[in-house]
């Protein structure tokens, strides 16, 4: 099951896991009434032939995907990209990942501006809601494969914060205000 908790302020690795002291966990229901990032567990064996995602592609339209793989090999441009993935930004676009081998973390902020960090593993399908701050880092295993799926033609761009006065980022923030109503799409 994916988990996620609040970070701690240490600058120490990234790709370690940063728990608070004592360790502060956030279940996904709460994940999603906080910030409106959305999680579905993919459970089949071979994740790509799931029911589950078949539904959540056709009823979202994710009519774009392809997938990336993060390892020193694999990546053209590394260390670049890895610190990209890591700088805090915003997109104008969900940003949709289902990992099929290996692990990482997303971290978002909160109301309060604290991170969260949201740990993935194989079967884990995060959303996370277009101008929303976040960051992604591996973890000290260093490798991740994921499917990335998109609505329409993708759009990669990270606007590195502050990014405030955005069209994307104000609707965001009246949800973060208003709420992102019941979270009835979270399946663990
Ligand atoms: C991104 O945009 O941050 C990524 O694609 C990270 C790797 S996918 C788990
Ligand atoms: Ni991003």
């Amino acid at each position: 099951m994916v988990r996620a908790w609040y970070m701690d302020n240490s600058d120490a690795d990234q790709r370690l896991e940063h728990h608070r002291n004592p360790p502060y966990f956030i279940e996904l229901d709460k994940l999603f009434e906080i910030t409106g990032v959305e999680y579905f567990k993919i459970k089949s064996e071979n994740p790509i032939e799931d029911q589950l995602l078949k539904k959540i592609k056709l009823e979202r339209n994710y009519n774009y995907e392809d997938e990336i793989i993060c390892s020193k090999e694999c990546l053209p441009n590394y260390e670049e990209k890895l610190k990209n993935f890591f700088t805090e930004h915003l997109h104008t676009d969900e940003e949709i990942r289902l990992v099929l081998e290996g692990s990482g973390y997303f971290d978002v902020r909160d109301k309060n501006d604290e991170w969260i960090r949201i740990e993935v593993v194989r079967g884990d399908l995060i959303v996370i809601p277009k101008g929303i701050y976040h960051r992604f880092t591996l973890d000290s295993k260093n490798y991740v494969k994921a499917k990335r799926y998109f609505v329409g033609e993708p759009v990669w761009t990270p606007y590195n914060r502050p990014a405030d006065e955005m069209e994307c980022r104000k609707v965001y923030v009246e949800k973060l205000e208003k709420g992102f109503g019941t979270p009835s799409a979270i399946k663990v």
